[in-house]
């Protein structure tokens, strides 16, 4: 019999990817589908559509949909042994919203093996292109679900962050004001982690609480939604979003649609899939005191916290591993795609020219932006040593990194296995103690905190210039 094995997935804003690995939580199989380049006929930029206004960003659904029926023939033709799949569970960017059109429940339950997804699932969706975490049109609904709450400080406390425009609340509430009909017509609504989760599950799965918690919409400590929020967004809410879950629940078994088609087996289990950031806490495994900066699409920074003060910057989620705690995370919306713009204008379009005139210019720090401690980095440009090595500088810490930039991926796949375990009361933590220890990578340059304390003043002075201006390309938190 063939050794067991966990997939963990990574529905992201640019591509998707999946890990699988061993009972000894080693990397066996590693792979991806990148949007704009594995599928052209949807014409994304960067896996997204940025709309006329600048300010609405959508991504059409059934190019994820697509997305898995590709990555799971690549698999297939690769040879991969879908029957050792023990268990999954994967991640979704965040805040991104899915709407499900009313009866698609039924043909999600029965789509034919015979067909790729994408086909059967071509109708189901009330809103085609589904609005992303890089949308800020939603400035209005922000300021009405801030004024039903009793201001941003009240909505803070009750959901973990004041009103933000990606936050799925806001978004919901901006499709019933612009078009209710299409709101009528939808039976459910999920983030990005619980479509991608309905769609090995073949039923609606539930949103967990650590993704549930970029919504606006679930109180964080009671861990159920708000009434005052649902109602301040749209009517019937409720009902369109289910129950939220823990976010270690074992969902149930996966869709005979997988084991007809690829071969699982079908004791395959589905663990609740979740946010990315919130994954990627998995991936690192994180520890009370370690900050993990994560550099993808956009760059997050992110901590596990025990006893949060929800403040009207940055925000709280539920801890995904630990539902007793949380994790802060600070979210800058453009992450890799202005480093790519700077590659593409003053560095050839090279990364290896842009690291050259990364170490050309002098390095200075900031010093006291966070305690020193160290600093765990992942995401695409981690592959970076030279943006690494600023990184250590700005915060004068040693920077670690995990053997795959995919630590979404990685942590769903460790989260998988938890799942399995989880109501034994056995911790993430004991799951993973086997798994290779985060590796140093960069140490502070000598003198380089000297240099960037003075920067300081005026970073904060431009960061307050461009954050009310959410239009511009500059930094957007
Ligand atoms: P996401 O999960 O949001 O799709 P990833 O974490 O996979 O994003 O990161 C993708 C980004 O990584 C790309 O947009 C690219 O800009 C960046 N990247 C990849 N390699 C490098 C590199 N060597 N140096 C800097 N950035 C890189
Ligand atoms: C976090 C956020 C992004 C997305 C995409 O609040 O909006 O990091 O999760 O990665």
């Amino acid at each position: 019999m063939a050794a067991p094995c966990y997939l963990g997935w990574d529905f992201s804003t640019q591509q998707l990817k999946v890990i699988a690995i061993d009972e000894q939580l080693r990397v066996i199989y590693e792979d991806n589908v990148h949007f704009d380049k594995d599928l052209p006929e949807f014409k994304t930029q960067g896996g997204v559509y940025i709309h006329s206004d600048r300010l609405s960003v959508t991504s059409p659904v059934l190019m994820w949909v697509k997305a898995l029926d590709m990555i799971l023939e690549k698999m297939k033709s690769s040879g991969f042994n879908f029957s050792q799949v023990r268990a999954m569970s994967g991640a979704g960017q965040q805040h991104g919203s899915v709407y499900w059109k009313k009866g698609s429940i039924q043909i999600l339950k029965n789509a034919s093996s015979e067909l790729p997804l994408h086909q059967s699932l071509k109708g189901c969706f009330s809103v085609s292109d589904s609005p992303i975490w890089m949308d800020s049109s939603t400035a209005s609904q922000c300021r009405a679900l801030e004024k039903a709450l009793g201001g941003a400080q009240h909505l803070a406390n009750v959901t973990g962050s004041r009103a933000y425009e990606r936050f799925t609340g806001n978004q919901i509430a901006k499709i019933y004001s612009q078009n209710p009909e299409v709101y009528k017509q939808t039976e459910r609504i999920s983030l990005v982690s619980s479509f991608a989760a309905s769609l090995f599950l073949g039923a609606y799965a539930p949103i967990d609480y650590s993704d549930g918690s970029g919504m606006n919409l679930l109180q964080i400590w009671e861990k159920a939604w708000s009434k005052p929020c649902l109602d301040a967004c749209a009517p019937g809410l409720e009902e369109r979003l289910g129950c939220p879950v823990p976010s270690h629940s074992v969902l149930g078994p996966i869709s005979p649609y997988y084991s007809q088609r690829y071969g699982f087996s079908p004791d395959c289990k589905i663990v609740a899939f979740t946010g990315d950031n919130p994954a990627s806490l998995a991936g690192m495994r994180l520890q009370e005191g370690d900050i993990a900066i994560s550099l993808g699409t956009s760059d997050t920074l992110f901590l596990w916290i025990q006893e949060p003060t929800p403040a009207l910057e940055g925000h709280i989620l539920c801890n995904p591993v630990d539902s007793q705690t949380y994790m802060a995370l600070l979210c800058f919306k453009n992450g890799s795609l202005m480093r790519e713009r700077i590659r593409d204008e003053c560095a050839s379009g090279s990364w290896d020219e842009f690291s050259k005139a990364l170490s050309s210019t002098v390095a200075g720090n900031s010093g006291n932006l966070v305690p020193r401690t160290r600093i765990l980095a992942t995401g695409g440009a981690s592959h970076n040593k030279k943006i690494l090595q600023v990184l250590s500088d700005v915060f004068n810490a040693p920077v670690f990194t995990i053997d795959t930039a995919n630590s979404a991926c990685l942590g769903s796949a460790y989260r998988a296995i938890h799942g399995l375990v989880a109501e034994r009361n056995v911790s993430l933590a004991d799951v993973v103690k086997l798994a290779p220890e985060p590796r140093l990578a960069v140490t502070p340059t000598p003198g380089a905190e000297e240099l960037y304390r003075p920067l300081l003043k005026r970073y904060a002075e431009l960061e307050q210039k461009v954050i009310y201006n959410p239009a511009s390309s500059c930094l957007v938190k």
